[in-house]
């Protein structure tokens, strides 16, 4: 079993990482509890951003029936990635000025989640993408509708980024987690917002989505950051190859929008292989982390 290990622990000090934030309270919260939830979108921006997706519904909705909650980069279009990207950035453009410095914008994609018990996202953690001992890589996530229990609102473990190293990679990682399944289900908290507030999502965090159970999709716009020296990496295991095989590939942001589902990285640099250690974390271990953690937000 995995020792959660010491740098991993749950102190309340800030990350060694660049900050990227202007405001000091919001990185302090985001560091340690690896998500936060602020205003980010004023009425009329956020009223471009569902013009935008009704004028994108149908190219969306192409794989609806198959996914129940999916990306625009999952429809393999890549004129519609492109044109979402761009779009995204060019309205979210003032805020991330206003509220962020020293970054570098990944990509932008909305992601839909339909209606019913199947658009439900267990928890989860998202994909590599810079060296974390060094930098970290988030989404700003803001949704076109104010969210909730009942329209697939958003639930984090408080601090799950920091628990252990992991490396997530494509199209599948090995859960690290599986054998504390129920102890994180127990313990996520719910983050619902009301329509313009955003929440900051670390990619390494431990996060969850209830299923959308309303009779509307409920759809939601994410634009990935990074610090502006972070290297972007994206990590890619064939199925069935070993884990000592990990392929791992210099990416730029174009790279990133052009990945295909699935598969290996069509403008990524290989840059050779690498190997992760996917030990299952123990229980035990796991219990005092999340006890250390909450004692650490008790004592500041
Ligand atoms: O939109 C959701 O329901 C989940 C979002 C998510 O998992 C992510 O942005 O990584």
């Amino acid at each position: 079993m995995m020792n959660i290990r010491k740098g991993y622990r749950p102190d309340m000090s800030l990350l060694s990482t660049p900050p990227l934030m202007k405001d000091e309270r919001l990185q302090l919260e985001f560091e340690r509890n690896g998500f936060v939830k602020f205003r980010f979108l004023e009425p009329n921006q956020l009223e471009e951003l569902k013009q935008l997706y009704e004028s994108t519904k149908s190219e969306h909705e192409v794989i609806a029936d198959e996914k129940k909650f999916h990306a625009t980069s999952q429809t393999d279009n890549t004129e519609l990635v492109i044109a979402v990207d761009k779009k995204v950035r060019e309205v979210m453009k003032e805020q991330i000025e206003k509220h962020f410095v020293n970054y570098q914008i990944l990509t932008a994609n909305f992601i839909v989640k339909q209606c019913g018990p199947a658009s439900e996202l267990k928890a989860h953690q998202d994909w590599t993408m810079v060296d974390e001992s060094r930098f970290f890589t988030f989404n700003i996530w803001v949704a076109l509708q104010a969210t909730n229990r009942l329209n697939g609102g958003l639930r984090f473990l408080k601090g799950g980024h920091k628990i252990i190293p992991t490396l997530r990679i494509s199209p599948y990682t090995p859960s690290v987690f599986s054998g504390v399944t129920d102890i994180i289900e127990d313990n996520l908290v719910d983050v619902f917002t009301e329509p313009g507030e955003c929440v900051l999502l670390n990619h390494g965090s431990i996060h969850a989505s209830y299923p959308n159970l309303l009779p509307e999709p409920r759809v939601a716009v994410v634009l990935g950051i990074s610090h502006h020296d972070a290297e972007l990496y994206h990590y890619y295991l064939p199925p069935g190859q070993s884990t000592d095989k990990i392929e791992k590939y210099l990416m730029t942001a174009r790279a990133i929008m052009e990945l295909k589902s699935d598969q290996r990285p069509q403008l990524g640099k290989f840059l050779g292989y690498v190997s992760h250690d996917y030990q299952k974390v123990h229980r035990e271990e796991f219990i005092k982390w999340l006890n250390d953690f909450r004692k650490g937000e008790l004592t500041g």
